[in-house]
């Protein structure tokens, strides 16, 4: 691909991007028609119908398919492999399609809500999928699992909320020893294409909710795919266009712009988070943090084998009980108590209650999602002042605490 040499901080402002062919314009328009004119029935520019393509739109998924590294290439498929949907969600619904009824997959066990939802609940149930939960950052997880006829594997690493680690090159490895057309699904939402490129581990196809860090800037909602290779590239056009969840060309644009600054919101996330995460871990009031770049981390050695920042994402359990979550969650002034995350203002959430309501309680509990797990992203305000806002709603919980001893 031409732009291989290209760091990722350099990609981000200029990967599959040219200037607008009529006007110069160094933004893609917002191309809004729903139509295009044709010279005569079937001769058109290359655009026919909105759904199908639109240029603003094109943009967008260009670019994303060289952040993540895909092979594919213009000439192979006009938006080189990647693909944009009205939401993470609408994302994960098409890659689903790409399976026959009564397929066998393996999904890790710690998945966001949403996406668990779906597959338990409706795609086990529409599609027959024969769906496996495993612990995929364990290296077990394949023991009496995978097998010949295991038609996709589909990994979430870092894990949303515990941030468990997977080893994606070795996921890779066993999957296609066990069955060489297996497809190997990654939702990278958690690493960005600035820490993590999963497909540079083997994967075939990376997903993103551009609703987090992609967009960054907590305005629209969003998801991708990015194949690695032109055959699955196809396949994907194709199901994107029959099923027609796509993104809109406002959504699209303002998913670029977003990304024009992802590398810098990403080395700010990095290093804010790496700075909370310490400081936590020193806490009197915290019983334990999770965050990939400690070396606390149960799963570090893979954290430095496949990533090159933890982000802002940070899991702490408080210490007491859930009444000692709930004045904490309630004394933060910076931080926003609300779901979502990878936007640049800081957000705090309780999965129990909020993005992890939807998984059943007795699987929260295996899962190791108490009343006590508390979730960050950290945005990129000045990390002093986060910290300060942190400390207050600790002080907080820990007065609560000593009056209801
Ligand atoms: O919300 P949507 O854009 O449809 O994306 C779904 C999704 C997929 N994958 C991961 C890892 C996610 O975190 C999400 C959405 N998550 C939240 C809304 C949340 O607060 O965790």
């Amino acid at each position: 691909m031409a732009d291989a040499p290209m760091h990722p901080d350099t990609k981000v402002i200029h990967a599959g991007q040219r200037p607008e062919a009529t006007t110069g314009a160094v933004m893609p328009p917002i191309f809004t028609a729903s139509t295009y004119a044709q010279e005569s029935p079937g001769v058109h520019k290359g655009f026919e119908y909105t759904r199908s393509h639109n240029p603003t739109r094109y943009a967008l998924e260009r670019m994303a398919a060289h952040l993540e590294g895909s092979q594919v290439s213009e000439d192979e498929d006009p938006s080189c492999g990647g693909f944009a949907f009205a939401s993470g969600m609408a994302a994960i619904a098409t890659a689903l399609e790409l399976l026959d009824a009564g397929a066998k997959v393996i999904a890790m066990d710690d998945l966001y809500g949403g996406t668990n939802r779906l597959f338990s609940r409706v795609r086990e149930r529409t599609q027959n999928l024969k769906v496996h939960y495993a612990d995929l950052a364990s290296p077990d997880w394949h023991k009496g699992t995978l097998c010949n006829k295991t038609a996709m594997v589909w990994v979430e690493t870092p894990t949303n909320p515990t941030l468990k680690l997977a080893d994606l090159g070795e996921i890779a490895r066993l999957a296609r020893q066990a069955n060489p057309d297996v497809i190997l699904v990654c939702d990278n939402t958690f690493g960005s294409p600035i820490n993590q490129r999963p497909l540079e581990h083997g994967f075939d196809i990376v997903m993103h909710s551009t609703t987090k860090y992609l967009n960054g800037h907590s305005d629209a909602v969003g998801g991708l795919l990015v194949a690695r290779t032109p055959v699955l590239a196809a396949r994907l056009r194709f199901l994107q266009n029959a099923i027609g969840s796509v993104m809109s060309p406002f959504d699209s644009y303002l998913v670029l712009r977003g990304i024009k600054t992802l590398a810098l919101r990403m080395h700010r996330h990095n290093e804010s988070g790496l700075r909370i995460a310490q400081h936590l871990e020193r806490h009197e009031m915290v019983e334990r943090v999770v965050y990939p770049a400690l070396p606390s981390h149960p799963q570090h050695d893979i954290y430095k084998k496949q990533m090159t920042g933890a982000s802002g994402m940070i899991t702490f359990f408080i210490k007491g009980d859930i009444e000692a979550a709930r004045v904490f969650l309630e004394n933060v002034r910076i931080f926003t108590l609300a779901e979502s995350l990878g936007g640049v203002e800081s957000l705090i959430e309780h999965p129990a209650i909020m993005t992890h309501a939807s998984v059943p309680p007795d699987q929260r509990r295996t899962l190791g999602i108490s009343d006590t797990l508390i979730r960050l992203s950290v945005g990129i305000e000045d990390c002093d002042d986060l910290i300060a806002d942190l400390d207050r709603a600790f002080a907080a919980a820990a007065k609560h605490a000593k009056v209801h001893a």
